[in-house]
């Protein structure tokens, strides 16, 4: 007997993470998308995985993914509705063996679709698996602070990075190898979807100037505190510079001292 996929403790924490984000307004309307790798034989339990609903062509080379299956934020959904309406919101797909189309095996009911930043996400995992076996999660959304700052900070990763590090004394633990920076380009293409992956295989974070964030991560908790450390440093920027400016800030001698207490290794040549 297989077992409701609702009550699946992933499936859960989706509809928890993703209610949570449309709560902090990262999400506005059909705003942010997620995406997850799920694990086959957990899946088995909640699911017939023979039963296809509908395929889907992919337009770029997802071989590499071939086989895998993942949990993944519908096209046009609100965050919002979610919880609500899940079957209708989310879907479960598996690339095929070649990876030129997609198998939607759960969810996207009425006709839905994956998210329009599906190409990202994909070429976003096969980055990421590379370089981090415990990768799993891709995580998209429009946080506030970080996307204001993409209009008033210099664009440069290290610049962008150091002040981040700077504005709370944990950011510099929590993604020591920085933030990566692409140019403006037209969402949903294969293009941005390139440049993002380039850029993920070696950082987790990516600003989309005058449009969001890219994190990755081995779990939702992980991309999720990831963005939310970047986002809070990002916040406290604006406060700052409301408050009329830096007086005093943590030297790099100091951001040094940080990282050898914690163990971590800054991005080279940043400090
Ligand atoms: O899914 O956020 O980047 C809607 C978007 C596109
Ligand atoms: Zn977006």
């Amino acid at each position: 007997m297989r077992k409701n996929i609702l009550e699946w403790s992933l499936m859960k924490e989706m509809i928890e993470t993703t209610t949570n984000l449309y709560r902090l307004g990262w999400d506005e309307r059909n705003g942010g998308n997620i995406s997850i790798l799920l694990d086959e034989q957990e899946l088995s339990r909640y699911l017939d995985v023979t039963c296809v609903l509908r395929k889907i062509p992919i337009d770029f080379d997802a071989s590499k993914l071939a086989r895998h299956y993942l949990l993944v934020t519908g096209s046009g959904k609100y965050f919002k509705n979610i919880k609500k309406s899940p079957e209708e919101s989310l879907g479960i797909i598996r690339i095929n063996e070649t990876g030129t189309e997609l198998d939607i095996l759960w969810g996207f009911s009425n006709e839905g679709f994956p998210t329009s930043e599906l190409p990202t996400h994909l070429m976003s995992h096969i980055a990421r698996k590379k370089v981090d076996t415990t990768h799993r999660v891709v995580m998209h959304n429009h946080a506030t602070h970080l996307l204001a700052m993409s209009f008033t900070h210099e664009l440069s990763e290290k610049a962008m990075t150091k002040t981040l590090w700077k504005m709370c004394t944990e950011c510099l633990v929590v993604f020591p190898e920085g933030i990566g920076i692409i140019p403006w380009l037209v969402p949903g293409t294969n293009e941005i979807g390139e440049i993002t992956a380039e850029k993920l295989k070696e950082v987790r974070l990516v600003l989309w100037p005058f449009h969001g964030i890219y994190g990755t991560g081995k779990n939702l908790d992980d991309v999720f505190g990831l963005i939310e450390t970047a986002e809070k440093a990002a916040e406290v920027y604006t406060y700052v510079k409301s408050q009329g400016g830096i007086m005093q800030e943590m030297t790099d001698e100091q951001l040094k001292k940080l990282a050898k207490q914690f163990k971590v290794i800054p991005r080279k040549g940043y400090i």
